[in-house]
């Protein structure tokens, strides 16, 4: 019986592994539009994963605002929140409530039933960079890093890449720094984000979810981070609609490529 659990598990997530060797998409950070973006992406057709640093993906949205596990969405975003079948009940002013750990739950359950593949606590430390062109990820089990261990990584191919990484921009960041390179973004690198200002900062996540080198977008607060723009604190219409705008971006660099 041992031994029939463990090949079962074995098996099945060596087929994971062996799956995401060469991706349509690779998705680093599993917060809400980065689930989005896979959901759809999956949908489409895509070989996809998403990759999460932490043991239960989900970035920000499980904790709802200052661990009140509610969430609220804008009228806009609706249309996903129908599309992928979570609850929700209205508020006011053309807003709605989502129970966070329901809509996080949903968000997940919707994008694996898509086919999307996620690697919980694997971190992308850095990407495949090859002519002037982001190509891949470079992957590693979060534990090892954490215990930073010398331990060198694995690599998945793959026609594009999502930052979804929230506030940090890690992989945009990285880019920019390990190969000097330029970002579409007003400063030409990662400007960090600005403080709280909720409607303006939902407008801009949207704006500025877009590829800002090649092969590379950026999706969600990572969207807004590279920008400069501001912060939004508990409301997720825009990640929401990010995740699905660079979705059809991805989609369309994708079928571009063959
Ligand atoms: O920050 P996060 O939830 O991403 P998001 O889609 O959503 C932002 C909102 O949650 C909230 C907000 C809404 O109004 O402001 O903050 O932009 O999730 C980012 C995920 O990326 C993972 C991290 O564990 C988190 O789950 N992550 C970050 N860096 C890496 C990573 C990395 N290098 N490798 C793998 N995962």
């Amino acid at each position: 019986m041992e031994t029939l659990i463990s090949r079962g598990i074995i098996e099945s997530y060596f087929g994971k592994l062996m799956r995401s060797l060469e991706l349509d998409a690779a998705i680093v950070g599993g917060g809400p539009s980065g689930i989005v973006a896979a959901y759809y992406l999956a949908k489409a057709g895509h070989k996809v994963a998403l990759l999460d640093r932490k043991l239960a993906p989900g970035g920000g949205m499980w904790g709802g605002a200052m661990l009140f596990n509610d969430i609220v969405v804008q009228e806009e975003a609706m249309p996903v929140v129908k599309e992928l079948q979570l609850s929700y009940r209205e508020h006011a002013n053309g807003t709605y409530l989502l129970d966070s750990v329901h809509a996080t739950a949903g968000l997940l359950y919707r994008a694996t039933e898509a086919g999307a593949i996620i690697f919980n606590s694997v971190s992308v430390e850095d990407v495949v960079y090859k002519q002037g062109r982001v190509g891949g990820v470079v992957v590693n089990w979060t534990p090892v890093l954490l215990q930073k261990l010398h331990v060198d990584p694995l690599t998945f191919a793959s026609k594009v890449v999502l930052d979804a990484t929230g506030h940090d921009c890690e992989i945009a960041r990285t880019v920019a720094r390990k190969n000097d390179v330029r970002l579409e973004t007003p400063t030409g690198g990662v400007a960090g984000e600005m403080s709280m200002d909720a409607a303006e900062g939902e407008r801009t996540t949207l704006e500025n979810t877009k590829e800002i080198y090649p092969g590379l977008f950026v999706s969600g607060m990572a969207a807004n981070g590279v920008s400069g723009s501001f912060r939004m604190g508990p409301i997720f219409g825009g990640m929401l609609l990010s995740g699905r705008k660079v979705a059809q971006l991805m989609h369309e660099a994708i079928v571009a490529q063959g």
